[in-house]
């Protein structure tokens, strides 16, 4: 949990909406919903995103803590409603009558949550693991990002995101997913998340747990699907530090670099250079073409249950660390310069420039 832009989400990928609450947005920042939405339009796009995409179109409610377009201190609630909720009300439903036992699925997917979190939880319904293990629960995380990144942005921190691999191709991108689609398969990918104009010492070297590569760290390694994060130049380990290490110099009084193979961090610490994040997306584990795997229930061999899902969601997820990256990174620049109003902020932060 985070110290000062602290949240909870809640939410069944085909329940009735995701929540959630923001604790700690100081009063006076401008959070206009228009560029949420444009956030939750970006993660919903993307070549290969499978069948829920069609039925969607997630927009944001802001439901508190913003009056006239501004924060006014109070916690900030996010409401996207799930249209899918619609087609699935008897089987999401609350009420204990509409129970009936030929709903539930027991025929685990290799690759997803499905079988620890049954023996974890005690549930014989693996449905019970799949609403809230599901990658819907990225849309309601992607607008609290979208938030922190509109109040960075009001202190000109900026971010985007690139594709780097999506399997094995790096260019003609859509080609490799249509083969994949074809073959009832699935592919991940790497992206690239930078962030700019920075100041320099978010984060600390005192202690492990503040060191801001080990948080941005965490961060994006519990995106679903996510399996590498990496700051900076991936090949440090093949390299010389003579090579590695950005020298300083001056130039017109400045101190400058040529080079950012730290990707912006040094010493747990933004050091003022682009921070670079990569990240890698394993396929997503819920696919047309079956899967050897276990029923729970009969326990005899058979193939993985299967919905519908995307091909390649690796866009989505570009979105879904952008946001997740600038939690961590509102969250520091809070501790940092933190107050209880826009103002307050401003006068610290600018003091420190
Ligand atoms: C997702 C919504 C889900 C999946 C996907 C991501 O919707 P549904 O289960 O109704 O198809 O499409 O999640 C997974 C495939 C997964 O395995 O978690 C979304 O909104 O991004």
């Amino acid at each position: 949990m985070l110290d000062k832009y602290r949240f909870l989400t809640a939410g069944e990928s085909h329940g009735k909406c995701l929540t959630a609450i923001i604790e700690g947005i100081p009063a006076g920042f401008e959070i206009d919903t228009a560029l949420i939405n444009d956030d939750l339009r970006r993660r919903q796009l993307g070549y290969g995103r499978g069948g829920r995409m069609k039925i969607e179109t997630d927009t944001v409610e802001i439901t508190s803590g913003v009056r006239f377009g501004k924060t006014i201190g109070s916690p900030v609630t996010l409401v996207i409603q799930n249209k899918d909720f619609e087609n699935w009300q008897k089987i999401m439903s609350t009420d204990p009558k509409d129970f009936t036992e030929e709903k539930s699925f027991t025929q685990c997917r290799p690759g997803h949550a499905d079988f620890a979190g049954s023996i974890k939880y005690n549930h014989q319904d693996l449905r019970n693991v799949l609403e809230r293990s599901s990658a819907r629960k990225t849309a309601i995380e992607t607008a609290v990002g979208s938030v922190a990144k509109q109040m960075l942005k009001q202190f000109g921190i900026t971010c985007s995101s690139k594709i780097i691999q999506i399997g094995n191709a790096t260019e003609n991108f859509n080609q490799e997913i249509d083969n994949a689609r074809k073959d009832g398969d699935t592919l991940g990918g790497k992206i690239e998340v930078t962030f700019t104009n920075l100041p320099i010492g978010l984060g600390s070297y005192v202690h492990w747990d503040r060191m801001l590569d080990g948080k941005i760290a965490q961060a994006v390694m519990s995106i679903p699907a996510v399996k590498s994060v990496s700051i900076g130049n991936e090949d440090s380990y093949k390299m010389r530090g003579s090579e590695f290490h950005d020298e300083m110099f001056i130039k017109d009084g400045s101190i400058v670099r040529n080079s950012n193979n730290a990707g912006g961090i040094e010493g747990g610490m933004t050091n003022g250079e682009p921070l670079v994040v990569t990240l890698s997306m394993k396929p997503i584990p819920t696919m047309p073409k079956a899967l050897q795997t276990v029923d729970l229930k009969t326990m005899q061999e058979c193939v993985a249950h299967f919905e519908r899902s995307d091909t390649c969601a690796v866009e989505a997820c570009s979105v879904i660390a952008e946001s997740r990256i600038a939690c961590v990174l509102i969250d520091e620049f809070l501790l940092m310069f933190g107050g209880d109003s826009l103002e307050e902020i401003s006068r610290k932060f600018s003091r420190k420039q």
